[in-house]
């Protein structure tokens, strides 16, 4: 059905040139970096985001499409270019879409967040595409000056306008994204229930100033995790139990705590779950990682995330209760004047950590079989 649909709209080669034209008699609205906060905040509506994003995406699209069509026919004809401006006509025809929907309709905002979850991937490879119908216009056509300054020109804005509109889409709510991978893949997920305590202004909502993106990729990587674990751990049971937030404020540390009730992972494996190397391998927490595509993908989710949360001066950590489940929490500064980049240095310090590899621990390690062992036998010394 939805396939047909799309078919019969790229059919229709009228239908773009004219989105392209209505939108762009708009100029894009910029947003300051308090409004992308309160749209991010917990309180935010997401009905709110949905009217602006829905008008406001395809302003952007449209405005940037204008200029797309004034490169130089060569560069437009390469295959590279073709398939990039499919990808913006596409995307486009899918926004213009929800102008007519309902906003107080529980599916349409559902829906809207799969779209866009949709058109972020579809342009993920846009910059990569890019570049190579450059190269492509290059070896064809070699490099003049003016050429360059226009193309120069013209990248320039185009990035800018992809940061934007990526930056728009991105603030859109961690949780409700991977709410709809857990549907998708379980065809059910576990609800969330989330406190804010602020202890400064009892009762206030809750600011600090942060990178929307790093925020948002911390709880997306939690969410996931906890639905999944939720979700396997109470396959038989109809009620899921709640995935729960708590949000506090206090004098240094702004804290976020999500809770689950997904079985928790023993302490012996906790380490594992941060660790580059074991979650690269075919996982020893989970045997079968194929069959767990949408809310795996984990990969380096978990390290990653606790690097966002290092590198402001903040922290990310679990706490497992293996048999009943898991606590993530990640610690951020409550002062922006506190948030300071945690930044490598190359020192003796440093160059002790490549040397000292093949060094045995200094503490002893427990033996499945203690009667294997020779009384005096060590262990690598
Ligand atoms: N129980 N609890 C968690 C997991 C299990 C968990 C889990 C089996 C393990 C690996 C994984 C995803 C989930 C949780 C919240 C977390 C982290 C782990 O933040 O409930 O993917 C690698």
């Amino acid at each position: 059905m939805k396939f047909a649909q799309l078919l019969l709209k790229n059919g229709s080669v009228t239908g773009i040139p004219k989105q392209v034209e209505r939108f762009s008699k708009f100029s894009p609205s910029p947003l300051s970096m308090k409004q992308f906060i309160d749209f991010g905040s917990a309180n935010a509506c997401e009905k709110t985001s949905f009217v602006f994003l829905r008008q406001e995406l395809p302003v952007r699209l449209a405005n940037i499409m204008k200029e797309i069509d004034f490169l130089p026919d060569k560069l437009l004809s390469t295959p590279s270019l073709k398939l990039l401006t499919s990808w913006y006509s596409q995307s486009l025809l899918e926004l213009v879409d929800f102008l007519e929907k309902d906003p107080d309709d529980k599916d349409v905002l559902t829906n809207f967040t799969q779209t866009l979850v949709n058109i972020r991937n579809r342009h993920n490879n846009v910059v990569p595409t890019m570049a190579q119908g450059v190269v492509e216009y290059k070896e064809a056509f070699g490099v003049d000056p003016v050429t360059n300054q226009n193309v120069q020109y013209f990248l320039d804005r185009f990035y800018m306008s992809r940061i934007s509109t990526r930056m728009l889409m991105n603030q859109h709510n961690a949780y409700e994204t991977s709410k709809m991978l857990c549907e998708q893949y379980y065809l059910t997920s576990p609800d969330m229930e989330i406190t804010e305590v602020n202890s400064k202004n009892p009762g206030q909502p809750l600011h600090i100033v942060y990178v929307p993106s790093h925020l948002y990729h911390m709880l997306f990587e939690l969410f996931k995790n906890a639905m999944r674990a939720t979700v396997e751990t109470h396959e038989t049971n109809p009620a899921l139990p709640l995935i729960k937030v708590r949000v506090s404020l206090g004098t240094e540390d702004l804290t976020i705590k999500m809770s689950d009730r997904g079985g928790g992972v023993p302490l012996r494996k906790i380490e594992r779950l941060f660790s580059y190397m074991y979650s690269t391998a075919p996982s020893p927490v989970h045997v079968d990682n194929s069959r767990n595509a949408p809310l795996a993908g984990f990969g380096y989710g978990l390290p990653i995330s606790r690097l966002y949360a290092k590198y402001f001066q903040g922290d990310l950590q679990l706490y497992s209760m293996e048999g009943y489940g898991t606590s993530a929490v990640i610690y951020l500064k409550a002062l922006s004047s506190e948030s300071v980049e945690r930044l490598p240095v190359f020192n003796k310090s440093a160059l002790r950590h490549y040397q000292a590899s093949t060094e045995a621990d200094d503490w002893c390690m427990p033996s499945k079989d203690p009667k294997k062992l020779g009384k005096y036998e060590r262990t690598q010394l």
